[in-house]
């Protein structure tokens, strides 16, 4: 595998990762991966993608985003459906600079704060803020105009809705549940992740996956009387729902400092772009970026649960706080309460995130779908490891198998970061 591009600008460097590389000074910086990824070998690709290689790349303009989704078509002609994802790429991309700059403006826009003044509660029996609907209706609405989507599932949606509402009207379900016929892919997403910060200007995210839309899914009208009832509506829902193995695409984009979009095509590679706010463009920043085996010794979870951990999870991060773990360093607390932002340090500097399951919510608080998943896609494709509490991947957990019975919401307990750290924690419930 090969990747490389040439820029006359230094600052397509900046924070490239450990990877090997060559570079030569002055006009030219040329950086060249020789090395596949360790993930490449142990992750199920669902595609084996040859990247693109940027023999030329303006100095002004860097390699966009969209540059990057076509050069990874076009790299690819054996895999038409790449094509495909074209535009749905570029409606993901359209609605994260939108919800940028949403959040960006909210606190001089009236867009803080809870919907409807309080009292909007969302499935999962949260209140919804004003970005949080403001935000679904974004993104939804972009990928509904690219004409591909047959399905899509949302944190802020009570069951996964179809593509268009002009017979919502017949259906019990009061939503959009019809499916778009030429509709290729499902989508599944979190629009503002960590949206409880937003009003204090702390970092949030959207984090999304794209699964291509299994054949099995045909909604169908049993007593031929035009009106599709939910127990029929959810089977066919229920076809939708598949493995984070089976995405073709993942990411997740980060509200920060700075807006950052942070993408995978299936295993291989991670690529990491910055939103350049003067031209509107996202430009690679962080190409090929691979997660330490074992990085900076920080460990991200929310302390105040500790009293109903497992007494193994007790253990681990006891020692590791001693400085008595395998690397005899003393590991600091990292934690934001976002999952995007922790999940993007973790992938920069290494180290373990996790929102475990507890005695109170055995299956921890995160979602299987649209965050689990996306997630952990990302970081394997980075060459880190995503494991649940029972020490399985993420990637192999099958959502229709789902014993609470929530659905496109099932939570999931998760363990991600560096593949050392994930293992050294896994090693206290084998004891
Ligand atoms: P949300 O989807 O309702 O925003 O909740 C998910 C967020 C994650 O970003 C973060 O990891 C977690 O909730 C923090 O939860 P807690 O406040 O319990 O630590
Ligand atoms: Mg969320």
């Amino acid at each position: 595998m090969l990747f490389a591009f040439a820029s006359t600008t230094t600052s397509f460097l900046a924070g490239s990762g450990p990877l090997p590389r060559t570079v030569s000074t002055g006009a030219t910086v040329r950086m060249t991966v020789t090395a596949e990824p360790e993930a490449a070998k142990s992750a199920e690709l669902l595609y084996d993608l040859n990247e693109p290689v940027f023999p030329e790349v303006c100095e002004f303009a860097g390699v966009t985003l969209s540059r990057y989704v076509l050069e990874m078509a076009r790299a690819n002609p054996d895999k038409p459906e790449l094509n495909e994802l074209v535009s749905v790429m570029t409606a993901v991309e359209r609605a994260c600079k939108t919800i940028s700059s949403l959040v960006r403006r909210s606190p001089m826009s009236g867009l803080t704060g809870l919907q409807e003044g309080g009292g909007a509660i969302n499935v999962q029996g949260e209140e919804q803020k004003k970005l949080d609907v403001i935000t679904n209706t974004v993104l939804k609405n972009a990928l509904k105009f690219t004409g591909k989507m047959g399905v899509l599932a949302s944190e802020e949606e009570d069951e996964p809705v179809g593509m268009e509402d002009d017979r919502a009207d017949t259906y019990k379900w009061e939503k959009e549940v019809i499916l778009e016929e030429s509709g290729k892919f499902v989508a599944v997403f979190d629009p503002l992740d960590g949206s409880s910060n937003v009003d204090a200007n702390i970092p949030t995210g959207t984090i999304f996956g794209i699964f291509e839309e299994p054949e099995a899914c045909e909604v169908i009208d049993g007593n031929g009387d035009g009106v599709v009832t939910n127990d029929e509506f959810k089977d066919c829902m229920g076809a939708t729902m598949q493995a984070g193995n089976k995405l073709v695409v993942g990411g997740y984009c980060l509200y920060s400092a700075a807006t950052e979009f942070v993408m995978s095509f299936g295993g291989k590679t991670c690529q990491g772009f910055t939103l350049d706010e003067q031209v509107g463009e996202f430009v690679l920043t962080k190409p090929n970026m691979q997660i330490p085996a074992r990085g900076k010794p920080i460990y991200s979870v929310n302390e105040a649960n500790r009293w109903a951990w497992d007494p193994e999870l007790t253990e681990y991060i006891t020692t590791i706080q001693k400085g008595e773990g395998e690397t005899g360093k003393q590991y600091s607390a990292r934690y934001i309460g976002s999952m995007v932002g922790d999940v993007h340090r973790t992938l920069l500097y290494g180290g373990i995130f996790g929102y475990p399951g507890d005695s109170k919510n055995p299956n921890g608080k995160l979602r299987l779908l649209y965050e689990a998943a996306p997630m952990a896609f990302i970081v394997e494709a980075a060459g880190g490891a995503a494991v649940s509490g029972k020490g399985e991947r993420i990637l192999e957990i099958d959502p229709t198998d789902d014993p609470t019975g929530r659905g496109v919401h099932q939570r999931v307990p998760v363990f991600l970061g560096s593949k050392d750290d994930v293992a050294e924690m896994r090693s206290y419930y084998k004891k």
